[in-house]
């Protein structure tokens, strides 16, 4: 298998944090990594227009050489693959658990941040936008102040005792934010804890730039 993918860009790297986890937990999915350079345009390229018509990343080309082209259903269709170690829950109810938290982790914290780093500071050039920057500003904050007292118990991550792709959202699009200086209020207390502690962990060490 293959994955498209682009460093910091929030979308492939929640990709690649949940098969660095695996990889440390002892699972190598064996997904060979090929970079496509955003800042070149190459996702609009013809050859990259071939695996995804939306020219966006990541994708993940299969093995029967099938491109799948959003990062949730690329996730799900490698933990069919691999179960083990978990990392999407494993009764239909923590799947659906783990699911909610990281939709909050990805509509509610990446989309947000990724909005205001393009709207000023975007690292492929796309014009400022201090309206947009200001809208998600707000939107931010409630996703953020709700992840922080889910995480007020203490525990270790999102979903408890082991890290879910929930973590990998929620850290990939934290990281975005790092690059473009926009980062959570750091009365977040519980959630400024978890985001020091994720950093640690070897799979984070692998792929985080900053
Ligand atoms: N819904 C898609 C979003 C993919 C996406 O927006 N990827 C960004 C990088 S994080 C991209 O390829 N942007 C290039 C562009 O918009 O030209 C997913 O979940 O994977």
């Amino acid at each position: 298998m293959k994955l498209y993918t682009f460093h910091v860009a929030p979308n492939p790297t929640r990709v690649r944090l949940y098969l660095a986890e695996k990889k440390h937990a002892g699972a190598d999915l064996g997904v060979e990594e090929v970079l496509v350079d955003l800042r070149n345009n190459e996702q609009n390229s013809e050859e990259h227009e071939r695996r995804n018509p939306q020219k966006r990343l990541p994708v993940l080309e299969t093995d029967e050489g099938v491109y799948l082209t959003e990062s949730l259903p690329i996730v799900q269709y490698l933990e069919e693959l691999h179960p083990d170690p978990p990392m999407i829950g494993t009764s239909p109810l923590e799947r659906a658990q783990t699911l909610t938290v990281e939709r909050i982790a990805e509509q509610g914290v990446l989309y947000p941040i990724a909005r205001i780093v393009h709207a000023t500071n975007s690292p492929i050039g796309l014009p400022p936008n201090p309206a947009v920057a200001e809208l998600f500003q707000e939107v931010l904050l409630p996703p953020l102040e709700l992840l922080n007292q889910r995480l007020s118990d203490g525990r270790p991550f999102l979903m408890g005792d082991n890290p879910t792709i929930a973590d990998c959202t929620l850290q990939a699009g934290l990281q975005f934010g790092r690059m473009g200086k926009v980062e959570p209020d750091p009365s977040l207390q519980h959630l400024a804890r978890w985001n020091t502690a994720y950093r640690e962990r070897p799979a984070a060490k692998d792929v985080l730039m900053l």
